[in-house]
C-alpha cells in the first residue's frame, strides 16, 4: 500500500524563481539534515537550481548554511533566516536535523521565504513512541492497519520505514520501540540472530534520524529461547544469559537503546515468580545492557486482573503505587519506571498517577496512549493533546522545587497510533494526535490552538475556513468525547474486550477491577479514606480534596466516590442532570463537527474528505448509542426524570 507525506508534504512557495545553494561541510553530506533541506528545496523551489558546496554566489541567490556548532546541545538548535541568506546551526546532526524541520515548517506555514530566528531545545529528554506490533505483523490495539514494521514474519525497511524516520525526526521522537510489550510468539526470536541482521539495518536507518531503537524482550527468554528451566533474575546463570544475549545483540545492533519491559503484568513473565521484587528483574537486566550505553524501561501497569467483583476492598487503582512505592531509590541509573498517564488504563478521564511526584529517586516516564482504544478507535475524532497538556502541567503539590508532572518526568512514551494505512493512523484527524504529541514533547510552551493551527495549514493547506473548522474540531473533540460517553471519571462502561461503544456494565461483573458499582441510590467507587483509601496516595493537599465529596473536582467525582443520583455538584446540577446534559450536548457538538467537515467539500483533496465523511458517520450513530444507553441506564436505575423533558429510551 502507498503512504501520505502527511504534514511534511512540502508545498511549492510563492518565491519560486531563484537560485537556492545549500552550503555545509562536505562531511555533512551523508547527513538526514542535508538530505532533507535539498530534497525539501527541490520541491519548494521547483524552477531554481540547488546547488550545494558551490562557490557560485550572486545576488539571486538564496543561501542556506548548515553548521555544527560546539555551543550548542546535542538536540538543540539555532536559526537565523532572512530573506537572502540563512544559517542553521545543530548541536550535532541531529540538533541540525531538528533545525532543518523547524525551518522547513516555519517557511511552509509562511508560505515563502521570511526573516525570522529560532532556538530549540526539546523539553523533555526522552520523548518516545511504542508500537505493539506483533512480529506476525498484526497490531494489538491498532486501528489503522497492520504493522509496516512486521510484514510476513520478518522486519521489513523500506520506503515506508524512511518516511516514518523523517516523520518522526519532524517532530522530535527519539526513541522507538518497534514491539508489542506482550511479547508473543515470533517476537521472542528478537534477541536472536534471527532478527540481528534486519535489526542492525533497522537501528541504522533510525540512527541517522536521531532515532534510538528499543525492543521488547520476553522477560522468561532464558527458558522461552534459552532452554533453561528458570528465569530467576537472581540465578547466576540467568544472569550470565542476559550478559552474553546483550553482548551479542549490543555488538551486532549498533544503535540498539535497550528494552521495555512489561512484567508481572496480564499475565506476562516476572520476578516475582521466583519471589524477587521488581527492582531486581530491572537492575538485572539494567546491567546487562549497561557496558553498551543501554537502558531499561521497566512498566509500573501492574495489578491483579483476575480480581473478584464481589470484593470491594481490592482496588486496581491502587496496584500500581503499592506495587512501587517501597521500591523508591533501588532502582539502578540506567532503568526508567513507566507508569501510564493514570492509575487504570488510559480511561478518557483518569486522575493522574500517583506516583508521580511520589517517587524521586527513581528515573519515571509518563505512557499515554494516541492508539485510541478507549477514545474512539480512530473512528471518533478524539484530539487528546489538550488532556496531555493538562497531565503534564498538572501540580501533583509534592515538596519539590518544581511539583510539575512535566518537571518530574525524564522521558515520555506513548502508544503509537500508526499502521500501514494509507494516512498511517487510519483517520486522516487521528495524525493531528500524532503530531501533536511530538510537538508538546519538543516544545511545552506551545499552546494546543497552535499545535492544532500547525498541523492544519501543514496538512490541509492555507484555505482559512478549512484551518478554522479543522483547529475547532481539533480542540472541542475530547471534551465532546467525554461527554457523550463516560461520566465524572467512572470509566469502563465500554463493551469489554474491544473497547469499542457503550455498555454500561461490561466490565461490572468481571475479573478486571473495573466496577462502577452503580445502583438504584447511587454510583460510583468510593477510594476515599473510608473507602479503598486510593485517595491517600496522592500528596497531602490532594489526598484532602479528593478524598472529600464537597471538594473533589466535579470531573472525578465518580472515580473518587460513590453518591446519590441527587448529590450537587460544584456546577450546581445533581449528578442525574449532569449526566443527561452531558450526553445530550456532546451528541451535539459531534453533530457539529460533522457538519464543519462536510463544509469542507471541494476544498481538501477528496479521498482525505470521504474517509472523513465515513468516519464522521460512525462517530455519529456510536455517540448516539452512548448518550442513549447511558441515560437509558441511569433513567431506569435512578428513575429520576430528565429536568428539561428530553427523550429518555
Ligand atoms: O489497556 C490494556 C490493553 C492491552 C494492553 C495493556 C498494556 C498491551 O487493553 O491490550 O496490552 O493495556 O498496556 O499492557
Amino acid at each position: 500500500m502507498g503512504f501520505s507525506k502527511l504534514w511534511l508534504d512540502y508545498r511549492k512557495l510563492a518565491d519560486s524563481r531563484r537560485r537556492v545553494i545549500i552550503s555545509c561541510d562536505r562531511t555533512l553530506y551523508d547527513s538526514a539534515a542535508f538530505e532533507e533541506l535539498k530534497n525539501a528545496m527541490t520541491t519548494m523551489v521547483p524552477d531554481a537550481i540547488v546547488i550545494w558546496k558551490s562557490e557560485v554566489f550572486d545576488d539571486d541567490s538564496y543561501l542556506i548554511l548548515l553548521t555544527l556548532h560546539p555551543e550548542l546541545s546535542h538536540e538543540e538548535y539555532d536559526i537565523a533566516a532572512s530573506m537572502d541568506i540563512t544559517e542553521i546551526c545543530g548541536g550535532s546532526e541531529t540538533g541540525l536535523l531538528y533545525g532543518v524541520f523547524a525551518y522547513l515548517r516555519q517557511t511552509a506555514l509562511a508560505g515563502g521565504f521570511c526573516s525570522f530566528t529560532a532556538h530549540g531545545k526539546p523539553s523533555q529528554p526522552l520523548r518516545m513512541l511504542n508500537h505493539w506490533d506483533e512480529a506476525d505483523g498484526d497490531i494489538e490495539r491498532g486501528y489503522s492497519g497492520q504493522s509496516f514494521f512486521f510484514v510476513n514474519g520478518d522486519l521489513e525497511i523500506n520506503e515506508r520505514t524512511l518516511m516514518y524516520a523523517r516523520l518522526m525526526a519532524s517532530i522530535g521522537i527519539n526513541g522507538v520501540v518497534i514491539n508489542n510489550v506482550n511479547v508473543r510468539r515470533r517476537a521472542k526470536l528478537l534477541l536472536t540472530d534471527e532478527f540481528s541482521d534486519r535489526l542492525a539495518d533497522l537501528g541504522e536507518l533510525f540512527g541517522k534520524y536521531g532515532i534510538k531503537l528499543f525492543i521488547c524482550p520476553d522477560f522468561a527468554a532464558p527458558k522461552t529461547i534459552g532452554g533453561m528451566d528458570t528465569a530467576d533474575p537472581l540465578n547466576k546463570e540467568v544472569v550470565n544469559w542476559w550478559e552474553s544475549t546483550c553482548a551479542h545483540l549490543f555488538e551486532k545492533v549498533g544503535n540498539l537503546g535497550g528494552f521495555l519491559v512489561k512484567a508481572d503484568s496480564e499475565g506476562e513473565p516476572g520476578p516475582m515468580a521466583y519471589g524477587r521484587t521488581h527492582a531486581d528483574g530491572a537492575n538485572m537486566l539494567a546491567r546487562a545492557v549497561k557496558p553498551y550505553g543501554g537502558i531499561v524501561i521497566w512498566r509500573c501497569f501492574v495489578y491483579n486482573c483476575t480480581q473478584d467483583w464481589r470484593d470491594k476492598n481490592t482496588d486496581r487503582a491502587c496496584a500500581s503505587y503499592e506495587n512501587f512505592i517501597g521500591l523508591d531509590g533501588q532502582f539502578d541509573d540506567n532503568v526508567y519506571l513507566q507508569a501510564k498517564n493514570g492509575p487504570v488504563d488510559f480511561q478518557i478521564r483518569e486522575p493522574v498517577h500517583p506516583l508521580f511526584g511520589a517517587m524521586n529517586n527513581t528515573n519515571l516516564i509518563i505512557e499515554f496512549q494516541l492508539a485510541q482504544e478507549y477514545t474512539g478507535q480512530q473512528k471518533h475524532v478524539c484530539w487528546l493533546i489538550p488532556m496531555f497538556r493538562e497531565i503534564m502541567e498538572h501540580h501533583t503539590r509534592h515538596d519539590l522545587p518544581d511539583d510539575r508532572v512535566s518537571r518530574i518526568v525524564c522521558g515520555v512514551a506513548a502508544v503509537a497510533n500508526t499502521g500501514d494505512s494509507y494516512c498511517w493512523t487510519g483517520s486522516e484527524l487521528a495524525a493531528a494526535n500524532l503530531y501533536g504529541y511530538g510537538r508538546l514533547l519538543f516544545d511545552e510552551k506551545l499552546s494546543c490552538t497552535e499545535i492544532a493551527e500547525e498541523w492544519a495549514e501543514l496538512t490541509f493547506g492555507d484555505d482559512d475556513k478549512v484551518i478554522s473548522a479543522v483547529k475547532e474540531i481539533l480542540l472541542d473533540s475530547k471534551q465532546a468525547y467525554e461527554d457523550y460517553t463516560v461520566p465524572l471519571g467512572i470509566g469502563w462502561m465500554c463493551h469489554p474486550n474491544d473497547h469499542y461503544g457503550p455498555s454500561p456494565w461490561g466490565y461490572e461483573f468481571d475479573r478486571w477491577g473495573t466496577y462502577n458499582r452503580a445502583d438504584r441510590d447511587a454510583v460510583g467507587v468510593d477510594r476515599s479514606a473510608k473507602g479503598t483509601g486510593y485517595s491517600l496516595q496522592y500528596a497531602p493537599s490532594w489526598a484532602e480534596i479528593y478524598g472529600d465529596t464537597d471538594k473533589c473536582p466535579d470531573e472525578l467525582l465518580l472515580f473518587f466516590h460513590r453518591v446519590p443520583y441527587t448529590h450537587i455538584l460544584h456546577s450546581g446540577k445533581t449528578v442525574i442532570q449532569h449526566i443527561y446534559d452531558t450526553h445530550f450536548e456532546g451528541y451535539a457538538k459531534a453533530e457539529h463537527f460533522a457538519e464543519l467537515w462536510k463544509s469542507l467539500e471541494g476544498r481538501i483533496d477528496d479521498s482525505i474528505y470521504q474517509n472523513g465523511c465515513e468516519r464522521f458517520a460512525e462517530q455519529l450513530r456510536c455517540a448516539r448509542e452512548w448518550r442513549d444507553i447511558i441515560n437509558c441506564f441511569f433513567h431506569r436505575l435512578s428513575g429520576i426524570d430528565d429536568e428539561q423533558g428530553r427523550v429518555i429510551y
